[in-house]
């Protein structure tokens, strides 16, 4: 089939979760072929996927010509240019910036910081995996993850989504943060009054219900 991408992933999991939500997004699901990794069996490790991707992260997206896009947010880039008008990444210059530097700043601040704590401050993906802790780093980002959310707290009493008046790729991150503060039981302070909604509606749109 034309188009048809591998995704080397494991279900459930935050990252895999945003770069399935651009695809359900677009309406190209059906072009993927999904192929698990197992992550906490440590398959991420192996020589065969460090091959692919020296990251050892999940999601990867390989080509029929045997290309390889690690980063979900650059596989994004590539699922939205390839289908569509760009509707996730933005299409002037001015919204493309935008898109990008609120989507660096809740991916950096939320999602990757709820992830070092997870890594750091806590078991993680147990000792076999987690080849270095660093408990106070970890508890640091806890603290980070925390600002954050005040911060995108005091976006969404003005708006519906992170970037403007319509969904992008930063509301696919700030999902990703979502699931993994579930995964790992850290709640959304009170005080974070709209971003508690904001996460509900996420949670129950179509995309996102058919992706995660
Ligand atoms: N910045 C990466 C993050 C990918 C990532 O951290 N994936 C997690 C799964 S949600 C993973 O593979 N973790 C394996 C590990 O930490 O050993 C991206 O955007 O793709």
């Amino acid at each position: 089939m034309e188009n048809m991408m591998k995704i080397y992933e494991f279900k459930g999991f935050p990252n895999p979760a945003r770069v399935r939500i651009a695809l359900a997004e677009k309406g190209v699901f059906d072009k993927a072929e999904f192929i698990q990794v197992d992550v906490p069996a440590g398959e991420h490790l192996k020589p065969e996927y460090l091959a692919k991707n020296p990251s050892a992260v999940v999601p990867i997206l390989e080509l029929e010509d045997g290309s390889v896009i690690s980063e979900c947010i650059a596989i994004t880039e590539y699922i939205d240019g390839m289908w569509g008008d760009q509707t996730l990444t933005g299409r002037s210059a001015m919204e493309r910036a935008q898109i990008s530097m609120i989507q660096r700043k809740v991916e950096a601040g939320f999602l990757d910081a709820v992830a070092a704590f997870f890594h750091h401050a806590t078991p993680g993906l147990g000792p076999d995996v987690e080849s270095y802790q660093n408990e106070d780093w970890g508890i640091k980002q806890r603290e980070k993850a925390l600002l954050t959310l005040q911060w995108m707290d005091g976006i969404l009493c003005h708006q519906e989504y992170l970037a403007g008046d319509r969904f992008t790729v930063a509301d696919i991150t700030a999902f990703g943060g979502f699931m993994f503060a579930g995964f790992i039981e850290m709640d959304i302070p009170d005080t974070c009054i709209h971003v508690r909604a904001y996460a509900e509606r996420l949670g129950n749109r179509p995309s996102i219900l058919l992706a995660s």
